[in-house]
């Protein structure tokens, strides 16, 4: 079968430049952000390494398969017990795997939680049922210097500093991103807990009630590029969806400036109870008064 269906794919997929690439990279999404190719790296030298380990233990299973299998005359193999190097060979062999993925591990990882002191833009991102509010953080671009207490008493559109997008279900919200500059994603929830994904970026990160979760990126390509919660968070979790623009630095800034001039001047950040839905109390009282 699979002589079939090895070339009907190949033929399939030799279609773009896009989908040879999604091999190479063994169906990671292209990357949009400057720490993608640590992570797209990290994941194709760990397909390699499991498939090495995976030749090398398939290996052995068959050759010793083959050269010991039954035979006419009933021969039974030499027994080998209690072989100590062979017990230390195969006690240490993994403990060596595991510390060479965790070296990359570590290292991947420091590269992608990178953090500067004075990233160009803040987003701080609510991730509310069922949707998205991206908040524009004292933005430089409308003069701002990236300070979050400044955001709450700010009404005027004149001279607003940070607005705001809501989303809901039915309208999926799009966040702007300067190409080029570094962004810091601040994570909030008032609910439950969501998860804030970009698959061009390459990464993502729950989003926790009573918690400041906060990674950092430079978009390095423009574009509009998907984003959605990926943490089960409710009836309308499907809905949660959202779009990014990585757009020229003009550009962002009209954005900003049309937020601004909209009326979405200050910080929103959702209710503190915002799980508690019309209806939900009045069901249990009376379920309690029966
Ligand atoms: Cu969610």
């Amino acid at each position: 079968m699979w002589a079939l269906v090895a070339p009907a794919v190949l033929a399939l997929s030799a279609c773009s430049d896009e989908a040879q690439g999604e091999w190479s990279r063994i169906a990671m999404p292209e990357g949009a952000s400057d720490r993608s190719e640590h992570i797209i790296d990290f994941w194709q030298w760990t397909w390699l390494a499991a498939i090495l380990v995976g030749i090398l233990t398939w290996g052995l299973i068959l050759y010793a398969a083959f050269k010991f299998r039954r035979r006419s005359d009933d021969e039974v193999p030499v027994q080998t017990r209690y072989n100590l190097p062979m017990e230390i060979l195969y006690t240490i062999a993994p403990v060596i795997v595991v510390l060479v993925f965790f070296k990359f591990v570590i290292d991947t990882q420091n590269e992608v939680d990178a953090a500067s002191d004075q990233p160009d833009h803040v987003v701080k991102v609510v991730g509310q049922q069922w949707s998205w509010t991206f908040n524009y953080v004292d933005d430089p671009a409308l003069g701002g210097s990236s300070e979050q207490d400044v955001c709450e008493d700010q009404t005027d559109a004149e001279s607003a500093t940070c607005v705001y997008n809501v989303g809901t279900p039915a309208e999926v919200p799009t966040m702007y991103l300067p190409v080029d500059e570094t962004v810091r994603f601040e994570l909030v929830s008032p609910d439950v807990v969501h998860s804030f994904w970009v698959p061009a970026f390459n990464y993502k990160l729950d989003v926790i009630p009573g918690r400041e979760n906060a990674f950092e990126i430079t978009p390095t390509r423009e574009g509009t590029f998907v984003g959605r919660c990926a943490e089960l968070c409710g009836t309308y979790h499907s809905r949660m969806l959202f779009n990014v623009e990585i757009v020229s630095a003009e550009e962002y800034e009209q954005h900003l400036r049309d937020l601004a001039d909209a009326g979405n001047v200050g910080i929103a950040l959702g209710g503190s109870e915002a799980i508690t839905q019309d209806g939900l109390d009045a069901e249990e009282e009376t379920e309690a008064g029966e």
